[in-house]
């Protein structure tokens, strides 16, 4: 163990900067062995700061090995700064001086991809959060906002790319025959969006014209063999940008736009002015190396990143505990976004899905923070589905409370009233609440309580007074440091169905209608509904309209009506979900107690006519008849039997399976498509529900469905359909499953990101053996313990091999211990991102938690990173 462990920072101890940095000029001589930065640094003291005494103190990293250090132009002797736990301290200051400062560091021994470092050939930069500050000493916090001129000096041959952000303004030969390209960005930002990249790079240039005519120069750069996987991103790019035009009224404001593709990348993508990183699987597409999925996440990512250019780059946070400011809006915009490009109520359905299995989960363990954390020790840790997803849907429901309208005139004079500045999550909320005259002042405990309000409604009709009154109770659990929770500001959107499933008109506070908004506040509050003509079936929390656990006692009836008949789709597929979770229940409950399973499933006949009725989208059925995941069962389980889960799903889906098997057979041969590949929501639908109805078709043990696996997998035109079969073979243990994997493998070798969804699916394949495999795939040529992107395929894929990673005897839960402790020396963040499924110890059933915990245990015992130490410690306690 550490002799002194990392501490917390506090929200509270916020103090504005001391000191300011109005220009930043800085110089990069890249070479192979030694980086040479110089900073110029134009500062001066903070005008609003108190602290009108304090030494100038730098953040810099141990990393960065300080040659020089000068004001103005004295060049300060050892005894007039000190070097003090990686930051550089200078007592005497002026009030305006020119800090100049000479650092070396080494790209290509960057193992951690924060600051700069090396991926491929080519030197890039990831500095979200705090990796600046290991390139060179800087005030390194997002609200000290400067405006940046970089000069990048390398080889001409091996460097002949060299981009950094804003606009290229010379380009000159130095005396030693190298080349040095100067970049000036005009907009002042703070240090965690400088981006640089040099390479020699393959470019695809387009241009867009904005609504005020502007000619932008578009420009995505990658390696020379994947730049013909750009188009997708480029069309996406400019659909974003036509998007924020029509629906935020925002502008791109630069004349050049450019992203960059790298192989090694912690993260999705960065957002730097002017020119986005991405991570090279949230960038290429082709039909034949690409799932719809990837489609879609490309497109969505892209136009996150470019929203992030007014949502978080012309607006910016003030500190990290802000970071859901940009983070959840910008989620927001993009996930409405990407539901206007297809279709709204798919998009709804995936969004809730991942939120409720993954972000609720987060919000139930020893990690849970609130959206506008109060405390963290290493920000890294604090990219979460609580700051991105849950932060988005906060400004969904500010959106729903304030109506579209006003919600547009909110975020027109957010963006008028901080366009350069550092804000606040508080700032979002005042320009909302200015523009609509809505009070938030209770709304915005969301972003201060952590937990997941849970809402229980009962329901009563009085036919003799034609009245129907719902009676809400809200409460959240106790999370980490908040025993005690205050009531939520929760949207509730509701609508009635007869018992023919009808929408029947209410009437609420003299507003008479088919669907209301319920606003609950109190702990507990009644709503009195009047001239209800029949006993009414509830549609609740519509859209589902807050990020809470509804409960309400429906019998089966009534979710079979919801899920044929109710006008709001995301309320049919929840239906659906409700359904499938009871009778799941059941079942692990049957598995837990070593019981033969038997259940007569209701969801048989409900699915039945989904699958016939030709009037469907096809997606919403594919999206109905999956049953929920193990993830999810995990997340809703008391006490997790994973097993037990695992067991009862395959139960179900082979009773579902075999009932309808010849619907199945059908809907398959139904569904399948001619002709040329297109990611669009009508042939994405078809081939989701194509390869859904071949999955089930497969529990069958039809022979015609083993061949017709086989027959999809060889003869498929695009990734989606080859892959799906490939992964229904693996899943299913279809006979010829090990010769498919091989095939596919020898197939696509020269692809690494169709290799690592190869690597994904081996290692989450349940066979005797699996830890060895592992072990073997760890030794694979296809593995590479320095690429993240592989790291995740493979220890995510054996997260999801149940019978390997809980084994009883505790081998899953070392191995990956083993790797997080390995891992941990290179790179902390993708570490600490591999501790999640150990964090869930405490839910686990008590042998398998008790294992999980002693590696815990084993892993807190080592020198670790703040990251991991942060994760361990609290999974802890
Ligand atoms: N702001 C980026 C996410 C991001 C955060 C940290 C990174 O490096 C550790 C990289 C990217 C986004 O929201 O897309
Ligand atoms: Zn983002």
């Amino acid at each position: 163990m550490k002799e002194s462990q990392p501490a917390a920072i506090y929200l509270k101890d916020y103090k504005v900067p001391p000191f300011l940095i109005d220009k930043t000029e800085l110089t990069f001589e890249l070479d192979e062995s030694t980086t040479v930065v110089t900073s110029k640094l134009h500062m001066r003291r903070n005008p609003t700061s108190t602290e009108n005494t304090a030494p100038l103190v730098l953040d810099g990293g141990e990393d960065v090995k300080l040659i020089a250090v000068a004001m103005d132009d004295y060049v300060l002797p050892e005894g007039e700064y000190q070097l003090v736990d990686n930051q550089l301290v200078i007592t005497a200051t002026a009030d305006n001086f020119i800090l100049t400062c000479e650092t070396l560091i080494e790209p290509q021994n960057n193992t951690k991809l924060e600051g700069l470092y090396r991926s491929s050939s080519m030197f890039c930069t990831q500095c979200e959060a705090e990796g600046f500050r290991h390139i060179t000493y800087y005030l390194d916090r997002p609200d000290v906002m400067s405006v940046f001129t970089t000069t990048i000096i390398a080889d001409n041959e091996q460097y002949p790319v060299m981009l950094s952000n804003g606009n290229e303004i010379e380009r000159t030969q130095t005396e030693e025959g190298k080349t040095a390209v100067v970049w000036h960005d005009p907009f002042p930002k703070p240090a965690y969006l400088f981006a640089l990249v040099a390479g020699n790079l393959e470019v695809k240039n387009d241009t867009f014209v904005t609504q005020s005519q502007r000619e932008v120069k578009l420009q995505i750069f990658t390696e020379a063999h994947n730049i013909d996987k750009v188009d997708y991103a480029m069309e996406a790019l400019k659909r974003s940008m036509r998007w924020d035009e029509e629906v935020y009224g925002r502008e791109y404001d630069l004349d050049i736009f450019m992203i960059v593709a790298v192989d090694d990348f912690n993260m999705g993508a960065m957002e730097n002015k002017g020119l986005n990183i991405f991570n090279s699987s949230c960038l290429l597409a082709s039909p034949e190396t690409t799932t719809d999925d990837s489609y879609l996440r490309v497109e969505a990512i892209v136009a996150h990143e470019y929203f992030h250019n007014w949502s978080g780059n012309r607006v910016t946070c003030r500190d990290w505990f802000q970071l859901s400011l940009k983070e959840g809006f910008t989620v927001f915009r993009d996930q409405t976004f990407s539901a206007d490009m297809h279709s709204a109520t798919v998009k709804r359905v995936e969004d809730v899905s991942f939120l409720k299995t993954a972000q609720f989960a987060e919000d139930a363990g020893p990690m849970a923070h609130p959206v506008r954390p109060a405390s963290f020790i290493e920000i890294s840790n604090f990219y979460t589905l609580t700051v991105y997803e849950k932060g988005a849907e906060i400004v969904r429901m500010i959106h729903t409370l304030l109506g579209a309208e006003n919600f547009r005139k909110g975020s027109d004079l957010y963006f008028e009233r901080h366009d350069g500045q550092a804000v606040t999550c508080d700032d979002f909320v005042a320009a909302m609440e200015a523009a609509s005259g809505v009070d938030l002042t209770q709304f915005k405990r969301w972003y201060s309580q952590a937990g997941t309000p849970q809402v229980r409604v009962i329901g009563e009709y009085d036919e003799s007074q034609q009245s129907y009154t719902l009676r809400l109770h809200q409460d959240t659990p106790a999370t980490p440091g908040q025993p005690t929770k205050l009531p939520s500001h929760i949207p509730v959107r509701v609508g009635l169905l007869d018992q023919a499933g009808n929408p029947l008109s209410a009437s609420l506070d003299g507003q008479s209608a088919n669907e209301h908004l319920l606003e609950l506040s109190q702990a507990e509050q009644v709503f009195e509904f009047t001239q209800v003509s029949s006993k009414p079936v509830p549609s609740l929390l519509r859209g589902f309209s807050a990020p809470v656990k509804l409960s309400y006692e429906y019998s089966s009836t009534d979710l079979l009506l919801l899920l044929s008949a109710d006008q709001d789709g995301f309320n049919r597929w929840s239906a659906g979900q409700q359904l499938a979770v009871n009778e799941l229940s059941q079942l692990i409950e049957q598995a837990v107690a070593g019981q033969t399973l038997s259940l007569e499933s209701q969801l048989i006949n409900g699915f039945n006519s989904l699958l016939v009725d030709d009037s469907l989208d096809p997606a919403m059925v594919a999206l109905i008849l999956n049953l929920p995941s193990q993830a999810y069962l995990s997340e809703l389980a008391s006490e997790i039997h994973p097993n037990a889960i695992k067991q009862a799903r395959q139960y179900l889906k082979a009773q579902i399976a075999n009932a309808l098997e010849s619907e199945f057979a059908q809907t398959y041969q139904a569904h399948r498509l001619d002709g040329e590949y297109r990611p669009d929501a009508q042939d994405i639908a078809h081939r989701s529900l194509k390869n859904l109805a071949l999955s089930y078709w497969l529990e069958t043990d039809s022979a015609e469905a083993k061949l017709a696996v086989v027959e999809q997998f060889e003869s498929a035109n695009n990734m989606t359909d080859q892959f799906a079969a490939l992964s229904i073979a693996v899943h299913a243990d279809h006979p010829q499953a090990t010769q498919m994997l091989d095939a596919f493998y020898q197939q696509w070798q020269d692809e690494p990101l169709v290799v690592n969804k190869w690597l994904m699916l081996s290692a989450g394949r349940e066979q005797e053996n699996a830890i060895d495999n592992m072990k073997s795939l760890m030794e694979h040529e296809a593995f590479d313990l320095k690429n993240p992107n592989k790291v995740r395929s493979l220890l995510g894929g054996f997260g999801q091999n149940i019978s390997a990673f809980h084994h009883v005897d505790g081998s899953g839960y070392r191995f990956l211990a083993d790797q997080i402790l390995v891992l941990d020396k290179r790179n902390p963040q993708i570490a600490s991102r591999l501790c999640t499924p150990l964090t869930r110890w405490k839910k686990m059933t008590p042998s398998l938690s008790t294992l999980m915990k002693a590696e815990l245990e084993r892993i807190m015992a080592d020198q670790l990173s703040k990251d991991v130490y942060e994760v361990i410690s609290k999974s802890l306690a």
